[in-house]
């Protein structure tokens, strides 16, 4: 198989005009230059955060599994004890930073256009502008994508993936590298477990498969079940908080 395209010359004749000797190695290269420039940028955005106090945390998940319900809960329920900012990544619109706003949170919103996942110099960009608090917490909303995000580090600390039970429980084992590079799984929308065949205990074997040690906090971000468990996990990551 073609690793550029992805054609099967074996099997069939590529339906567009294919030479397979293109440069495998050029892409190959082409590749390794963009992370590594993207890494150099987001141990900058580490610089900033860990100079300033703030604890970064990227939220990445396919679309619609509830990071920005999520980050609404959490925004309202724990204002008086953290001081929060985020950044929302969408293709396009402003929907997501609306729905923050009307929380009262400071919040940016970066459109990546044709792009599929937020990259540490957007990130950079939008810390330029909004400034965020010292001794805060940072929510970086991805663009929903169970597969690009994975690639790039943001210069988080903390890497939060949601899966929810609409989207079947084999998502750990079919998209392994963002399961394998965070550092929480949260299992939303459980008040749906009655009427879907999703079976928590096959996810969660999936999920210890990729990750043995990756702890699991199951939430309705509709009930409200669950969340103190994720509320505790984040106070535990920002000492202020716990004594608050
Ligand atoms: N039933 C149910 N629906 C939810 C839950 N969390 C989010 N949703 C719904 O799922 C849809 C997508 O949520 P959203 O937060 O926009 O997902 P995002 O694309 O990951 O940011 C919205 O219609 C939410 O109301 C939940 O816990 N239970
Ligand atoms: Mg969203």
């Amino acid at each position: 198989m073609c690793a550029t395209c992805g054609c099967s010359t074996d099997t069939h004749a590529p339906a567009h005009d294919h030479r397979h000797d293109h440069g495998h190695k050029t892409i190959l290269h082409l590749e390794q230059d963009i992370l590594q420039q993207n890494n150099l940028l987001a141990e900058r955005n580490r610089g900033f955060f860990e100079g300033r106090n703030i604890l970064a945390l990227n939220l990445v998940s396919s679309p619609g599994s509830g990071k920005t319900s999520l980050l609404e809960r959490t925004l309202t329920d724990l204002r008086s004890s953290i001081d929060f900012a985020v950044i929302e990544g969408d293709q396009r619109t402003s929907r997501d930073a609306d729905r923050i706003h009307a929380t009262g949170t400071k919040v940016t919103q970066i459109n990546t256009g044709k792009g599929c996942h937020l990259d540490a110099h957007m990130v950079m960009h939008a810390l330029q502008g909004m400034k965020p608090h010292a001794d805060s917490v940072l929510f970086i909303e991805n663009v929903g994508n169970l597969v690009c995000p994975a690639m790039f580090d943001l210069g988080e600390q903390e890497r939060v993936v949601i899966m929810s039970v609409t989207e079947g429980d084999d998502k750990p084992i079919k998209y392994p590298d963002m399961f394998h590079s965070s550092t929480l799984c949260i299992i939303n929308k459980t008040d749906l477990l009655p009427y879907v065949t999703f079976d928590i205990e096959k996810a969660r074997a999936f999920i210890q498969q990729v990750k043995h040690d990756l702890p699991v906090i199951e939430v309705s971000c509709t009930t409200g079940e669950g969340l103190s468990q994720w509320y505790e996990w984040l106070k535990s990551k920002v000492p202020a908080a716990q004594e608050a």
